[in-house]
């Protein structure tokens, strides 16, 4: 059984990962439209990532016998972008979900719930993950400095991204 704060601290964590999956699509809507098919694809990978995060923490609610609480999602705010800016966004909004992740175990140690603590761990290394992927991506534009060809080398490397069965 989860405790109220834990159940509300979690459902408002679903939330938060389909407004991160919204945020993805909206990214691979943009990328589209700066003519990059490659990062396009990559965002809306990362869209179906964070359907999978939201997911597990549904799945997990359930599990422990608790209420699944559906809160609105916000409209994301995506628009007027170059490649860079997108993958800043995407950093500064993989940087909030790491916050959120440790509040919330935070919250799980405070409470002494071990199974929620543990089940955390895995969202814990997910995130180092998270935040090193954008960062790479970044580190890359910033190298090239707008160079047309490098990004369009750019594009073909993150076209070749897969679904991970992991994610
Ligand atoms: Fe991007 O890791 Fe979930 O939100």
């Amino acid at each position: 059984m989860l405790s109220e704060k834990i159940q509300t601290a979690i459902n408002q964590q679903i939330n938060e990962e389909i407004f991160s999956a919204y945020i993805y699509l909206a990214m691979a809507a943009e990328a589209d439209r700066l003519g990059l098919p490659g990062f396009s694809n990559w965002f809306k990978l990362q869209y179906q990532e964070e359907l999978g995060h939201a997911d597990r923490f549904f799945n997990y609610v359930l599990e422990r016998n608790g209420e699944v609480d559906l809160l609105p999602i916000q409209k994301p705010e995506i628009g007027g972008e170059s490649a860079l800016s997108l993958f800043e966004k995407a950093l500064a909004h993989e940087r909030h979900i790491t916050g959120c992740i440790s509040n919330l175990k935070d919250l799980a140690m405070s409470e002494s719930d071990h199974a929620t603590d543990v089940f955390l761990e895995w969202f814990v290394n997910e995130q180092v993950e998270e935040e090193a992927n954008a960062q790479l991506v970044i580190d890359q534009l910033r190298l090239i400095d707008g160079n047309p060809n490098g990004l369009f080398m750019i594009d073909r490397e993150l076209a070749n991204r897969t679904i991970s069965s992991e994610a």
